[in-house]
């Protein structure tokens, strides 16, 4: 039997609880937000609430959780094996992993399905609303180095890489992916082992898992114990079927034959408004507006947020540092001198020149939903 994800969950929450109570915060406040939202009838997809993505970092307790089948048994000492086109097969150990250049990067995972449920009409898989993201420091080594220590065959293309986890019947296909070889040699590829400052926990993939900066989740494997180069790339279902996109525009509901979709690869320019809530009050007087932004393609340009329907819009303040599949958080202030209703809706543009769009393009998987985020709360 596999450990139940709820019952630690529960406790964990508790504990959280505990801890807030005695800094003498607010306990109703936090119960409503400070713990993962159980997305669907599955306990191993879980999302965070919209009201963090107001901070550079997403602190891990809240940090959404999204697994096909759920964690392997816990095994910190796990080896990860590098075998196929390489001049000498590896197998390393935590110790062997930690005498490379240690590297830390700030990057966002996020789920090529978060927004699905925002799509029309609709489509079938996890119905994420907007909480299948976060953004973690992610130390580990880089990818380049080992695979350079293993030493490359000429005919090295891809990267074939396999988790711990197991399909629950033989009929289901493995979770197994690959990335081109150019992606697994750019620095920014790491073989990570602590997140956020501590070592993964096992929702997120301990003790290994794969960074791509920029690049959607389904990418980020967990429980990492294989890494195989070759020619191909990885056979089956989640790389050959799933996690695909048009090529074409596609009108909504329309089926897309397969010879017109290819495998999606960087998260499309995004921003997202945690505050105000949708629906939530206000006193008339300052308002402020805060959200995160980022795209998988270039470094974030800047945030506009318009709170007249989109008729004018500002230039919003941004913190953190610029980067490729980087976040950064924006902000924008305002006075509201009457009472009634106030709306704002935030755009983000990267700097190659990519907009987010006013409605997200829709697709058969429901992927990548950026569409400007709009809310809207009373003032009195
Ligand atoms: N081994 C393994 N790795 C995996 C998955 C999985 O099911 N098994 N899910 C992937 C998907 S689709 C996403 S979005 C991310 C989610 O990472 P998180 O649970 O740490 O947020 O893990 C990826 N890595
Ligand atoms: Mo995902």
């Amino acid at each position: 039997m596999r450990p139940s994800l709820p019952d630690s969950l529960v406790l964990a929450r508790r504990a959280f609880l505990r801890g807030l109570g005695a800094l003498g915060l607010s306990r109703l406040a936090y119960a409503e937000e400070g713990f993962l939202v159980q997305q669907g009838s599955v306990p191993q997809n879980l999302a965070t609430p919209l009201t963090f993505f107001d901070r550079l970092l997403t602190p891990t307790p809240v940090f959404f959780v999204r697994s096909h089948f759920g964690p392997p048994a816990l095994d910190r000492a796990r080896k990860l094996t590098i075998d196929g086109l390489v001049k000498g097969q590896l197998t390393l150990s935590m110790d062997d992993l930690k005498a490379f250049p240690e590297v830390t990067l700030t990057s966002v995972l996020q789920c090529a399905g978060n927004g699905r449920a925002l799509m029309a009409p609709r489509v079938p898989g996890v119905q994420w609303g907007h909480g299948a993201m976060g953004q973690a420091a992610w130390t580990g080594v880089r990818l380049k180095d080992l695979l350079t220590r293993a030493g490359l065959a000429p005919e090295a293309a891809h990267v074939r890489l396999a988790g711990a986890d197991l399909a629950p019947k033989p009929t289901v296909p493995a979770f197994v992916r690959s990335i081109p070889l150019s992606r697994a040699l750019d620095p920014g590829t790491l073989v990570a082992y602590r997140m956020n400052g501590e070592p993964l926990t096992l929702a997120h993939g301990a003790p290994l898992r794969l960074v791509v900066p920029g690049w959607a989740g389904d990418h980020w494997i967990k429980w990492l114990v294989s890494l195989r180069v070759q020619k191909e790339e990885a056979e089956g279902f989640y790389m050959q079927t799933a996690y695909k996109f048009p090529t074409v525009p596609v009108v909504p509901g329309a089926a897309v034959p397969p010879a017109q979709m290819k495998s999606m690869t960087t998260m499309p320019v995004k921003s997202l408004i945690a505050r105000p809530a949708e629906g939530g009050r206000a006193r008339v007087g300052p308002q402020e507006v805060v959200g995160v932004a980022f795209s998988g393609d270039a470094p974030l340009q800047g945030v506009e947020v318009s709170i007249d329907g989109g008729q004018t819009w500002r230039p919003a303040a941004l913190e953190g540092e610029p980067g490729v599949g980087r976040w950064q958080v924006f902000r924008l202030k305002f006075e509201q001198r009457t009472p009634g209703r106030a709306s704002a809706v935030a755009r983000a543009t990267d700097r190659q020149g990519n907009k987010q769009p006013e409605q997200a393009p829709w697709n058969p998987s429901g992927y990548f939903w950026n569409a400007w985020h709009k809310v809207s709360w009373e003032v009195s």
